[in-house]
């Protein structure tokens, strides 16, 4: 059943006032990586999950690579303040709005960080086929002094991280089952020294959500769209 958006103008799922911010979070460190886990950190995280699915303009892009264009395997949405353009994969993203119940989230994260976002990927896995490859948030215009923050909702699904220099085909020395309400940060320099996917799941029929909150430097970002280091 859907949720009616109106119930939840002020206070509602991912409100900073539902339920408290401040637990102490796992802490995971490896040489060149920093990562902070609250587990089930997000109060209501399957509300939050419909309002999404019915605010958030999603989108089917296409990527073209080694001269040949694909469907990106999930549905994604980049939303953020006026300015914010971001490209990777040769993808250059169309700024969407913030909605009202990203915006909510947004203020809650940034209340247990202490961060301010200016722009966040939305990535929709709708089963288990649709995934994300091995690949760092360190595009030119990314701050790479900031923090990622990423929210994971719906059902859960491996998060993978190795470090740049190890083989593809290898076991993953960290995993981790995002799903749930998750909020899981990545501190520099993890994005400059590790990488990260979340693999297929074949037999999964399940939805994910996930939410990255970044820190884009818009001065960076010349008029066609690329970006100075
Ligand atoms: O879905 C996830 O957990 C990760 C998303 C991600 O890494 C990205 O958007 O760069």
């Amino acid at each position: 059943m859907g949720v009616q958006l109106d119930l939840f103008q002020d206070r509602g799922p991912g409100s900073p006032g539902a339920g408290a911010v401040g637990a102490p979070p796992e802490l995971v460190e490896r040489p060149g990586l920093r990562l902070r886990l609250w587990s089930r950190w997000l109060p209501e995280p399957e509300a939050m999950a419909d309002l999404l699915r019915q605010e958030v303009l999603w989108k089917q892009e296409l990527i073209t690579l080694w001269g040949r264009t694909h469907p990106l395997p999930r549905l994604t949405c980049w939303m953020g303040d006026p300015g914010c353009t971001y490209t990777y994969s040769g993808l250059r993203n169309r700024i969407e709005a913030w909605t009202p119940a990203v915006q909510r989230v947004k203020a809650r994260v940034e209340a247990e960080l202490g961060v301010t976002f200016n722009s966040l990927l939305l990535n929709r896995y709708r089963d288990g086929r649709d995934r994300l490859h091995w690949h760092a948030d360190d595009e030119p215009e990314l701050d790479p002094r900031a923090p990622i923050a990423s929210l994971s909702l719906g059902s859960a699904r491996s998060f993978r991280l190795r470090p740049r220099h190890t083989p593809e085909g290898g076991r993953s020395p960290l995993a981790f089952e995002l799903g749930m309400g998750d909020l899981l940060v990545m501190d520099p320099p993890t994005q400059e020294h590790w990488l990260h996917q979340v693999p297929q799941r074949l037999r999964l029929n399940d939805e994910r959500i996930n939410l990255t909150f970044r820190v884009i430097r818009p001065g960076a970002i010349r008029p066609d769209g690329s970006a100075d280091r």
